[in-house]
């Protein structure tokens, strides 16, 4: 494992500005992100009972909230987080150059599609099925967003090897392992994406084809739009292995461990998007039962970093006077305001329990026809993306803004408090979707236009009920958000204290084995693969033989 401690390096201005603007960008726009995620639990709740609110619709806005939120913000902070990671674990900044293409091409891509969504020209939610169509720039943006990570990710492998030729024999850091990690499923999600937005999507929606074949990009969204989880969760649990343990005061419980649940993403994150289309014609059932079989495979390093983490928490508590069968959870530091990062990784962790029983209930391909379209699955990813990866990000965006400006975070004591509301608010949300979820309630609905008024004859008492829940999580969460941002700008806005730098805790193993058949991607690459072509070439073939008509466009106006 790389040394522990809290080293800090310093960085050329030019990169240190690069890696604040990819992490203030997004953050900008998050703000509309949130804003559009809790008016839609008014709309939902019949709190607003109009068909648009300040000008903007609900799909309008939900497109907004998705979007921004779940491809924009992750997408650009994985890169800022990238870069930082390569520079203070391989010692070797990313070439200037290749890092401003990079940003310059991710926030053209995030300017047009902006263009398009807030015009009202692409209201066609974060998955973008067709026939609903939208304007060529969402496309097109889209396909600069994803373009200007790959060439982040390019930037980074030439550093690997020079410093895989300067320490032979030396394991890679674990925080090298995990965001190339990420970064490799990413490259394998967005090559079926690439093709259905530039072969299928831009075409068509600048007319310059008639029809598409609506079961295929479907399809393809979904070969790219699972792996896309683990894209975000990844480098949250980058963040969990090396730097939680520490931060609880104590050790990871094994190096071995985390390198293997790298590996294991590469694997299985790829070969189970099927699992979406459940309820899709078209695709024979014995490769959905197989993407089944996949899907449980893809939780096992999920259940390996529970394990891993509790223990690494156990022995941090330890540490800490804890003692007892269960007692020693409470020698933690949940409320200590210098080891903030703490409530934020917790807040995460807790969430994620509910986040991966609720995805296991999903994978199940009988259950899942009961809770498919239903509120039940938002319910299950607000404690996935809202949870662990959100808290993460945004802690770390804190984390690196203070560290790069050389400004101490400020208002310590609100923003300890800014997890623990979230959690609460993000509980009280997916609780309230998963109950209706299971009566019926269907997700991707204005409800507030009949269904939660008690005056109409669409009224369903049990979802309005539910829906005021929802809409009283929302609240909470905004409220967190608000917190969070004041202390983000209060910090930006103080004045700089130390040498700005960059600097993570990092943890000393418990369990520091040799890295061995986990040392090397290679194998685990050729392995995805693999599966990827068995689990997907007859999906693919079955949805060609399936598919005899395309569509014409349709835009929801
Ligand atoms: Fe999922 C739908 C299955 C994980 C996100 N998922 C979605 C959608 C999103 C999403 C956005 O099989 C909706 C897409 C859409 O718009 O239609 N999901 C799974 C499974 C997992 C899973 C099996 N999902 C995620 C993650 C996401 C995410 C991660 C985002 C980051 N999901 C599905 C399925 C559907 C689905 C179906 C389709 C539903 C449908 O019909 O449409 C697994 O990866 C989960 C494994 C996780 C675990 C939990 C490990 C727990 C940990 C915490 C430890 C805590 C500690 C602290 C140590 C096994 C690591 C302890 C504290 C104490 C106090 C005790």
């Amino acid at each position: 494992m790389e040394s522990a401690g809290e080293e800090r390096v310093s960085l050329t201005d030019a990169s240190r500005r690069l890696i604040l603007l990819e992490l203030l960008v997004p953050t900008v726009l998050l703000a509309f992100g949130i804003y559009h995620g809790f008016v839609q639990t008014l709309y939902r709740a019949g709190i607003i009972r109009a068909e648009s609110f300040l000008g903007i619709d609900y799909y309008q806005g939900l497109t907004l909230h998705g979007v921004i939120n779940a491809i924009v913000f992750t997408t650009m902070f994985a890169v800022a987080f990238g870069n930082a990671l390569v520079a203070r674990f391989l010692g070797r900044e990313p070439p200037v150059g290749a890092a401003w293409v990079s940003f310059a091409l991710m926030t053209v891509g995030t300017l047009l599609a902006a263009f398009a969504m807030f015009t009202g020209r692409a209201s066609i939610l974060y998955t973008f099925y067709p026939p609903l169509v939208a304007h060529p720039t969402f496309y097109i943006g889209a396909a600069l967003l994803v373009v200007g990570s790959w060439v982040a990710f390019f930037n980074w492998i030439p550093l690997y090897r020079s410093w895989r030729r300067e320490n032979p024999g030396r394991k890679t850091p674990l925080a090298i392992v995990g965001i190339f990690a990420t970064f490799v499923v990413w490259m394998m999600a967005t090559l079926p994406l690439a093709y259905e937005v530039i072969v299928m999507l831009i075409p068509w929606s600048l007319g310059m084809v008639r029809e598409i074949n609506v079961l295929l990009a479907r399809t393809l969204f979904w070969f790219f739009g699972h792996p896309l989880v683990y894209f975000w969760l990844l480098p949250a649990y980058v963040m969990y292995y090396v730097m939680l343990p520490r931060i609880a005061g104590g050790k990871l419980y094994s190096d071995f461990a985390g390198r293997l649940v790298f590996m294991l993403f590469i694997v299985f994150s790829a070969p189970v998007g099927v699992h979406h289309q459940f309820g899709d014609p078209g695709i024979s059932v014995s490769w959905k039962w197989l993407q089944t079989l996949l899907t449980y495979g893809v939780a096992l390093p999920s259940l390996i970093t529970a394990f891993t983490l509790a223990a690494s928490l156990e022995y941090a508590a330890r540490q800490n006077g804890g003692t007892g069968l269960l007692r020693w959870w409470t020698r933690l530091p949940y409320w200590d305001r210098e080891r903030w990062l703490f409530g934020y990784f917790f807040a995460g962790l807790f969430l994620f329990l509910f986040g991966g029983v609720t995805g296991l209930i999903n994978a199940s391909y009988s259950v899942n026809n009961l809770v498919h379209n239903t509120a039940w699955v938002p319910g299950h990813f607000h404690t996935t993306i809202a949870g662990p990866v959100f808290l993460a990000f945004i802690a770390m965006t804190l984390h690196l803004v203070s560290e790069l400006t050389g400004k101490p975070v400020r208002l310590k004591s609100w923003n300890v408090a800014v997890p623990y509301l979230w959690l609460l608010g993000v509980a009280l949300l997916s609780i309230g979707m998963s109950i209706s979820g299971i009566d019926g309630e269907p997700r991707r609905t204005n409800l507030g236009l009949g269904y939660t008024n008690p005056g109409s004859e669409l009224f369903v008492p049990q979802w309005a009920s539910m829906a005021r829940v929802v809409a009283a999580g929302g609240g909470i969460m905004l409220f967190a958000m608000v917190v969070y941002f004041a202390v983000l700008v209060s910090t930006l806005l103080s004045k700089r204290q130390r040498e700005p730098g960059l600097g993570f805790p990092v943890a000393e193993a418990y369990h520091d084995e040799p890295a061995g058949f986990v040392a090397n991607f290679r194998p685990w690459i050729v392995i995805g693969v693999l599966i990827c072509a068995i689990a997907y070439a007859p999906v693919l073939y079955d949805v060609s033989r399936a598919t005899f008509f395309g569509s014409p466009s349709y835009t929801p106006d």
